[in-house]
């Protein structure tokens, strides 16, 4: 965790990212869901049994840059964030999360919604 922190704290913000990359093909991920709006895959460096990145095809930096326009596709990635939930077996649960800037944790300038499930989750998050 602390490695994920020094990585949001040295972040870059702006540009094409890894994501993009994972979206274009042009490097692997395990993909578990994708429409023409988002694509769906297993987190690199899991933080539960179950963690999955649900990202937006268009490059929407960060929650805190989306735009009133951006309301659907918000919309349509808690959907598919349900529906990864349920296609990865999570009846008893599972923690959505967006992590917002360097404060929040953020080290991929992407817009993504983690789904980590499999594990009884704690409150607060650190
Ligand atoms: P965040 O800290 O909220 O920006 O989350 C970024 C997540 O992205 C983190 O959990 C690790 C994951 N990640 C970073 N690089 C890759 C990659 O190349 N492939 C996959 N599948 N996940 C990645």
């Amino acid at each position: 965790m602390a490695d994920e922190v020094s990585k949001a704290q040295s972040a870059t913000i702006g540009g094409d990212t890894i994501f993009g990359k994972i979206i274009r093909r042009e490097i692997p991920a395990k993909i578990v869901f994708e429409d023409e709006q988002c694509i769906a895959i297993d987190d690199v460096n899991p933080v539960a049994a179950v963690h999955c990145l649900v990202i937006p095809k268009k490059p929407i930096a960060q929650l805190s840059k989306a735009e009133d326009g951006d309301e659907q596709l918000l919309g349509h990635l808690m959907l598919v964030a349900k529906k990864v939930a349920k296609q990865k077996g999570l009846e008893k649960g599972f923690r959505i999360v967006i992590n917002d800037g360097r404060e929040g944790c953020q080290s991929v300038y992407h817009l993504h919604v983690h789904v980590i499930g499999g594990r009884q989750m704690g409150w607060p998050p650190g």
